[in-house]
């Protein structure tokens, strides 16, 4: 099948599932706003625009503001498009592409004429972030959280055609993440190695679906370290680097993580085992199993490695037991991944809004939710030296088992995180991932 014919699909299952939602919640016109431009205070300067993720799942046209969709039971959505007469900035331009026929299109030249159209209706719902701004359009509801539930719980398992893009967008980010490692196999800067990714993703920064995380050793460390230094090290002091990087395709994430050492040395032993925690990580994820079950034993594989490489002088279950394992992976094992880097619905365990909370001892962890199938999500497991946190440990009673000759002789190396994208399918899984990296070495 061709994108238009499964995106064809797509807007039928989204038709199919609103007119559902919109029954229950007695929604007449349900008007979802694509945004509206954002400035600097008190400057004409915009800051990137960013699409209303609602708008994306329908329209994938990312760039657009102003723009209205109008959905309506059974009938073929309506979009209100917006293409101005500006002489200063460039437009969106017309509307074109794999997705124009299924939507009803009406061009307008400023936002009264959608206004005209859309406002005082009966039962109607506005979903968007400027509810404030349109008070006069007096629509019923704003972004009522019953509607919010109903479609972040089902955003979580995806459809054909947004597997398509999901599948599509690991492949350039895959390429590009091999330009990148290349670049620092060559003794780039930060800099220049996020310079490499860009030129063969093709992309501006703000074209990425989040902030490129490029960290030569220490740096490795901040777990969302953005800050890309010009400095350039000898070769005698490179020893890793970390690279989390994504691609947008469509308005979908690729969102993949990557760690590599200068050196052939013990550091890329631990990569190499920390690439194997990953995959065994993805083989317990289960149909009907709770994300959760897998990120705590993921804890118990990272703790065997601290006793292998002998950072640690306590058995695997005492290192989990004592909550030493947190020191050195502090954040979740994976988050659901779609229209949103961290996509919605994590926490929701049925469309009503029914939230499960991570486990306390592990609050960052960003999904509990029972997987089934057509789910898509990250996996991606770390080890790292953090300082702050090494120096809690190093005040704790757990202080007495850690080696930290060790420890400390690994900080320059910052950390390690693999993270690969799964989608589950009826009987397995799809590496995106790996399988993008895969095609690319034959
Ligand atoms: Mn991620």
């Amino acid at each position: 099948m061709n994108f238009e014919e499964l995106f064809s699909e797509h807007i039928s299952y989204l038709q199919n599932e609103y007119n559902k939602i919109l029954e229950k919640n007695n929604i007449e016109h349900l008007i979802i706003h694509s945004g509206q431009l954002k400035y600097a205070f008190l400057d004409d300067l915009q800051y990137p625009f960013k699409v209303n993720p609602h708008f994306k799942y329908f329209v994938p046209v990312t760039n657009n503001p102003n723009c209205f969709l109008h959905i309506r039971k059974a009938e073929k959505p309506v979009l209100y498009y917006y293409n101005p007469t500006d002489f200063w900035h460039e437009q969106a331009g017309d509307p074109e592409g794999f997705w124009v026929n299924e939507f009803d299109i009406k061009i307008i030249t400023n936002v009264d004429q959608a206004k005209e159209k859309l406002s005082n209706l009966p039962h109607s719902t506005y979903i968007g972030e400027h509810a404030d701004e349109l008070a006069s359009w007096n629509f019923t509801k704003s972004n009522p959280e019953e509607f919010l539930h109903e479609v972040h719980f089902m955003r979580a398992a995806k459809t054909e055609y947004e597997r398509a893009n999901l599948r599509e967008a690991n492949k350039v980010a895959a390429k590009a993440h091999l330009a990148a490692r290349d670049a620092f196999y060559a003794g780039g800067t930060e800099f220049e190695i996020n310079h490499a990714y860009l030129k063969s993703a093709g992309i501006l920064e703000h074209q990425e679906p989040y902030g490129n995380i490029v960290a030569l050793n220490e740096k490795g460390a901040i777990l969302h370290y953005t800050n890309l230094r010009t400095q350039k090290f000898s070769k005698e002091n490179t020893h890793s680097f970390l690279i989390d990087a994504g691609y947008d395709l469509n308005g979908y994430a690729a969102d993949i993580t990557r760690t590599y050492s200068f050196k052939n040395d013990e550091f890329s032993e631990l990569v190499r085992a920390m690439d194997g925690v990953l995959l065994k990580s993805i083989e317990d994820f289960k149909i009907d199993v709770a994300y959760t079950e897998s990120h705590l034993k993921s804890h118990t594989y990272i703790a065997e490695l601290l006793k292998q490489f002998k950072f640690v002088d306590l058995d695997p279950e005492a290192i989990v037991e004592k909550k030493i394992s947190k020191i050195f992976f502090p954040h979740g094992l994976g988050h659901f991944l779609g229209l949103q880097v961290h996509d919605v619905g994590g926490y929701l365990q049925n469309p009503l809004g029914t939230q499960v909370t991570p486990p306390e001892d592990h609050p960052f962890l960003r999904c509990t939710r029972v997987i089934q199938k057509g789910h898509v999500f990250t996996v991606e497991p770390g080890l790292y030296f953090i300082d702050p946190l090494l120096k809690d440990l190093k005040n704790s009673e757990n202080a007495k088992y850690i080696n930290w000759e060790k420890v400390d002789s690994f900080r320059k190396f910052g950390g390690i995180r693999m993270e690969d994208n799964i989608f589950m399918t009826e009987t397995g899984k799809e590496n995106f991932t790996r399988n993008a990296f895969k095609q690319l070495k034959k």
